[in-house]
């Protein structure tokens, strides 16, 4: 055996580990959108998130932009099998937007513009899980992608991760959302390979 092939190996296993069940890595950045592209302008864009007491928290892009950033750095995996290590991203935890929100629900409906929704536990979007991102691999996010801003949860199938995020709705009883509707699994975790209802 080559030390060349020795080594490919060894690096194969080491991105296994990371991989899992029943996907691929990839080296591009597909797109998968149900629909058109919203073109949304950042001085009309805001975001909220409305709570089951009916209060509303806004932010203008400019209020949303001066909210501490952070920059992480996570592997995606869709549904449809693709996966891919190491993204970089820019954005803002869903710990510092919700910090002066206060709330019993359980449950959050996350809305896009554009019309898509896809749900999720409440607790899934906190404690360093999930980001309001504006920027991938050093660029503004395009707006294929998602920009101006899109959410990402990593730990979830990367349908969870709306891109166009216009705001959170925070319920006391779960509703599901666009895939979640049409026979997706709920959750979607991937390491437990939970892609349709069932899983
Ligand atoms: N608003 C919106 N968000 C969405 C989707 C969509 O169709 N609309 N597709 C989801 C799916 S199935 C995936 S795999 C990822 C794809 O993100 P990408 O196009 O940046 O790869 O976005 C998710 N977020
Ligand atoms: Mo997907």
């Amino acid at each position: 055996m080559s030390i060349i092939s020795r080594g490919f190996r060894g690096k194969r296993r080491a991105d296994d580990d990371r991989l899992p069940p029943g996907q691929y890595l990839v080296e591009d950045f597909p797109v998968l959108s149900a629909g058109p592209t919203p073109q949304v302008p950042r001085d009309r864009w805001e975001f909220a998130i409305d709570t089951e007491e009916g209060q509303t928290h806004r932010w203008s892009w400019a209020e949303f932009m001066a909210l501490p950033q952070t920059s992480p750095t996570v592997d995606i995996h869709c549904v449809t099998k693709w996966s891919k290590l190491d993204t970089t991203w820019e954005g803002v935890s869903l710990d510092v937007l919700f910090e002066d929100v206060e709330s019993a629900a359980d449950y959050a409906l996350i809305h896009s513009y554009g019309g898509y929704t896809t749900n999720l536990p409440l607790e899934d979007l906190l404690d360093g899980k999930a980001w309001i991102v504006h920027r991938f691999d050093g660029e503004d996010l395009e707006p294929w992608h998602g920009g101006p801003a899109r959410l990402i949860v990593p730990h979830l199938y990367f349908w969870k991760s709306a891109k166009w995020v216009r705001g959170i709705r925070l319920l006391n009883d779960d509703e599901p959302g666009f895939w979640e509707t049409a026979g997706y699994h709920n959750y979607g975790d991937p390491w437990r390979e939970q892609r349709y209802e069932g899983d």
